[in-house]
């Protein structure tokens, strides 16, 4: 019984996870993130806007098969005409997938397999598979946060560095007032 698992409350208003961990990126934690560095840098210099904050139940053990569920809360914004996106990885364990369900707000998915990178549209009731090997970022292109509920597998592991490094090849941008999905 010791192992015997909780029930949790979401706060499906917010996507905030009662009682459970919570970390989050500020855009200091980005500053090579964005297409723009030099405008990253300039906002930087008058403030350290909160771009994402994230609420997860970790398994009491890490054995292969466990799960973590967790919310991600992605505020509205854009650096110049980009708009505020998470930092976007891969698994490091190659064989972990991922669930994203969205609870409100709307934007985009990239989804990188090999060198093909897809943009897929995010509204409220999305639910998107992530396959095994696939670097993954969401990118809010609303007026209002973009909440999402994730389930992915507790050896999955975060390679940040090499979803950096090799790019998306896309990045959404605010063109005349509309998303659209640019090359980079
Ligand atoms: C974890 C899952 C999400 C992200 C979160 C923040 O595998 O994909 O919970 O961690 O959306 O994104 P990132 O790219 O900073 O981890
Ligand atoms: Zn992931």
């Amino acid at each position: 019984m010791a192992n015997m698992t909780k029930v949790f409350r979401v706060d499906l208003s917010t996507g905030v996870i009662l009682e459970v961990q919570r970390w989050e990126r500020r855009l200091s934690d980005m500053r090579e993130d964005f297409a723009s560095v030099e405008v990253v840098e300039e906002i930087l210099s008058k403030e350290n806007p909160l771009i994402y904050e994230v609420y997860e139940t970790r398994p009491i053990s890490t054995k292969i098969g466990e799960l973590v569920c967790c919310t991600t809360i992605l505020y509205p914004g854009k650096v110049a005409n980009e708009y505020y996106m998470t930092k976007g990885h891969y698994h490091q364990d190659p064989n972990s997938s991922e669930v994203y369900l969205v609870l409100s707000g709307q934007g985009f998915l990239l989804i990188k397999q090999g060198r093909e990178t897809s943009a897929l549209f995010l509204e409220k009731g999305s639910l998107a598979y992530i396959p095994p090997g696939c670097a993954h970022r969401v990118v809010n292109t609303g007026h209002t946060p973009l909440v999402f509920f994730a389930v992915y597998p507790v050896q999955a592991g975060h390679d940040y560095e090499r979803a950096k490094q090799e790019g998306f090849g896309l990045r959404i941008v605010d063109k005349e007032g509309q998303p659209c999905v640019a090359k980079s």
